[in-house]
């Protein structure tokens, strides 16, 4: 079910620092920029594959998320408050998120946080699993958009089956 990491989410205080401080370390680009009112986050993403145009990784990239809470009564700005910076989720890409959803419910042992796929970065459709069920890492589940950077489309349209609430 579980194709491959397609990123790791790092909660900070700053996204202009963070992003500074991956960018100038390491060398990453930054591929988008959004805010998800929705998840109550500025995040950025930055992709992994050295090498690449900026915005090109394709289908197959993984990325570091740098994510700075919107408020403090968000799930990233309580994340803030109890633990401080670090890392904050892993994100699973999948080939059919309300099929993953489905397979996980049925199996009983882990608890849906969304029981319908929600949007997420660069245009994907997302769900999260209870860290309380998986060893106290917070699991997201990533579909990632037709319309993905690198593949014919655009980012950020509409995504088949995702809840607009
Ligand atoms: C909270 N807890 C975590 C955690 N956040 N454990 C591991 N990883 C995290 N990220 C733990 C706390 O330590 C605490 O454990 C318990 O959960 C309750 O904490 P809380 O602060 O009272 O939080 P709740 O219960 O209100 O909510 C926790 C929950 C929430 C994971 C359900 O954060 C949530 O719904 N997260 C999913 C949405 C999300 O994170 N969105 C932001 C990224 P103890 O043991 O002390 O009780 S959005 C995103 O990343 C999008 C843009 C994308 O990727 O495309």
């Amino acid at each position: 079910m579980l194709q491959r990491i397609d990123h790791v989410g790092i909660a900070c205080r700053s996204l202009e620092a963070a992003i500074e401080k991956y960018t100038s370390v390491f060398g990453l680009s930054v591929t988008s920029l959004e805010v998800n009112e929705e998840q109550g986050v500025r995040e950025a993403m930055l992709s992994l594959q050295p090498g690449q145009a900026e915005g090109s990784a394709g289908p197959f990239g993984s990325y570091v998320q740098l994510l700075e809470p919107l408020s403090e009564d968000t799930p990233v700005g309580k994340f803030l408050a109890r633990r401080g910076e670090g890392i904050h989720h892993i994100g699973y890409a999948v080939a059919n998120v309300t099929d993953a959803l489905a397979a996980i419910e049925a199996g009983g042992l882990v608890r849906l946080i969304d029981a319908r796929p929600r949007h997420g970065s660069l245009g994907a459709s997302i769900a999260f699993l209870h860290p309380a069920d998986l060893g106290g890492v917070l699991t997201e589940l990533v579909q990632p958009s037709a319309g993905f950077p690198g593949s014919p489309g655009s980012p950020g349209g509409p995504v088949p089956g995702a809840a607009s609430d």
